[in-house]
């Protein structure tokens, strides 16, 4: 049988026949790229997905208020709720495996912003801070002042590998942006990026769509994509040959992002957990943040909507919201769990459906904009390998000082690049009058370089006993200059 025959076969085998539709009448080129997208494609795969897809529509109607129990208190440890000695020995830890070169930072930025309205990459968005620094760049520059924190604490120079899972649409202005940036200062073979895979549109009864007469409509595979790419573009083995054994990983968004969080890192490793989630606590009951329980002896996220309002609003003896461990897509894997993951259980992952309205071609070979939702796309969520992990501890921190998200554009009530910028003023004012600066009056407009303190450590020398107008940005010393906007008495 011919390699077209063998294609059409299987095609008819899974009713996808008409992908070939407008085959005689395509071009030589035309045809060429459509053989390569179905050779892209597991065709037998994708379409057992979609009947995965359309099974997990029907469950996902059902609350799950009776088979749900919280985080036991000893696998939920909290910044607010442990001692400074206990908090400093988990940033020991943390600092030694830094020192050791055992850690990975795993950046998802896979994701289109389309919230936000910008065309770019959300990493290269810059939300008016003083500096005008990007995610990117701020997230760059912390691992910078992390790797020189562990360097003086352990007197050993260890390297952070920065992993950067990017997609179809973010890959090349990503990687253009780090060049032109010289990466940021970093070394550019410790930042190493990659590209997650695709999924086909599938029309509600079942067939792949066509957005062109020769071309398959596909989208990123969601953030738990991140397993598979990590497979199959050969990225585990690099974090294996590079001797690198826990992994922080987390989305692009967050402005407050502590990267390779020394503490979060000590707390797991000394927990001797496999996986992990850093969460804020719910801060009242309706609030739409997935919270991490534990559903028939395994853990997931659980979205408000899975509860019913009974539920979200149980509390605990202390007071506090019985399921509280809000989702902030911020987790810990060690290299054996990720391994597990990618070889063994990748396909058994959850697959989470979305509605849309995806352009397709009709039977006369016309691209048609829909009004309403015709298809469905298909992810796969970084969480929900959760319930794979053998010992999965949860680590809760303070919002104010580790999560702001940029998801919206300005206008919109929350998580836009003016509540970003107020948060990080906000916290960065704590931390100067938390180190004896003050200000002439607050709130105050304030940045300090990640490249001179990473989580407010070492401005004392800086601004004790001296008063600041705003705007204020602090740099260190090998940036262009300190910029001081403060007067001593
Ligand atoms: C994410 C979490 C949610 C909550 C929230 C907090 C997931 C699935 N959901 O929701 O539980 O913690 O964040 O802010 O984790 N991304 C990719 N590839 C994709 C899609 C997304 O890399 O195909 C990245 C994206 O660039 C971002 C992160 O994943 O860095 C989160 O994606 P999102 O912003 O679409 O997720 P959101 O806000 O719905």
């Amino acid at each position: 049988m011919s390699n077209l025959n063998k294609i059409k076969s299987t095609l008819q085998q899974y009713d996808q026949a008409h992908i070939l539709q407008f085959w005689d009448r395509l071009t030589e080129d035309e045809r060429k790229s459509l053989l390569q997208d179905i050779s892209e494609i597991d065709i037998e795969e994708v379409c057992s997905y979609f009947k995965r897809a359309v099974e997990s529509l029907a469950e996902d109607q059902e609350k799950l208020d009776n088979r749900l129990k919280p985080i036991p208190p000893h696998l939920y440890g909290a910044v607010s709720r442990t001692s400074p000695a206990l908090l400093s020995s988990y940033e020991e830890t943390g600092l030694i495996q830094v020192s050791e070169s055992k850690v990975g930072v795993l950046l998802m930025a896979g994701g289109q912003g389309t919230r936000l309205g910008s065309s770019k990459p959300k990493g290269m968005y810059d939300v008016g801070l003083p500096s005008h620094k990007s995610l990117y760049q701020i997230q760059a520059e912390r691992i910078k002042r992390l790797t020189q924190l562990a360097q003086e604490s352990t007197g050993k120079t260890g390297r952070i590998t920065w992993l950067i899972m990017t997609s179809e649409h973010t890959m090349e202005p990503t990687l253009n942006f780090f060049r032109k940036h010289n990466f940021f200062g970093l070394n550019k073979d410790d930042v190493i990026l990659f590209e997650q895979g695709l999924l086909p549109c599938f029309t509600f009864d079942g067939k792949i769509i066509l957005d062109k007469q020769y071309k398959v409509s596909r989208a990123p595979d969601g953030n738990g994509g991140l397993y598979r790419a990590l497979r199959d573009r050969k990225v585990l083995d690099e974090i294996e040959r590079r001797g690198i054994k826990y992994l922080h990983a987390h989305s692009v968004d967050n402005i407050l992002v502590k990267v390779a969080d020394p503490v979060f890192i000590g707390y797991c490793v000394q927990k001797g957990a496999d996986c992990a989630a850093k969460v804020v606590e719910k801060a009242f009951p309706s609030e739409a943040l997935g919270v991490v329980c534990n559903v028939d002896g395994k853990y997931q996220v659980v979205e408000y909507s899975e509860l019913t309002q009974k539920t979200a609003e149980m509390r605990n003896n202390d007071g506090r919201l019985m399921f509280s461990a809000g989702n902030i897509c911020n987790h810990f894997f060690t290299l054996d769990f990720l391994k597990k993951i990618a070889y063994k259980h990748e396909k058994e992952l959850k697959l989470h459906v979305a509605k849309k309205k995806i352009p397709y071609v009709d039977a006369s070979g016309n691209l048609c904009i829909p009004e309403k939702p015709n298809g469905i796309k298909m992810e796969k969520f970084v969480f929900d390998v959760f319930s794979f992990s053998e010992n999965l501890v949860v680590w809760e921190v303070n919002r104010d000082e580790e999560f702001s998200a940029l998801k919206n554009a300005d206008g919109a009530e929350k998580d836009t690049p003016t509540t970003a910028r107020k948060d990080i003023y906000s916290l960065h004012e704590k931390y100067i009058i938390a180190a004896g600066g003050n200000f002439e009056s607050t709130p105050a407009v304030c940045e300090i370089s990640p490249l001179l303190s990473y989580a407010g450590e070492g401005l004392e020398n800086i601004v004790k006993t001296k008063t600041f107008t705003s705007p204020l940005l602090l740099k260190a010393d090998d940036e262009s200059s300190i910029v001081l906007n403060g007067n001593s008495p």
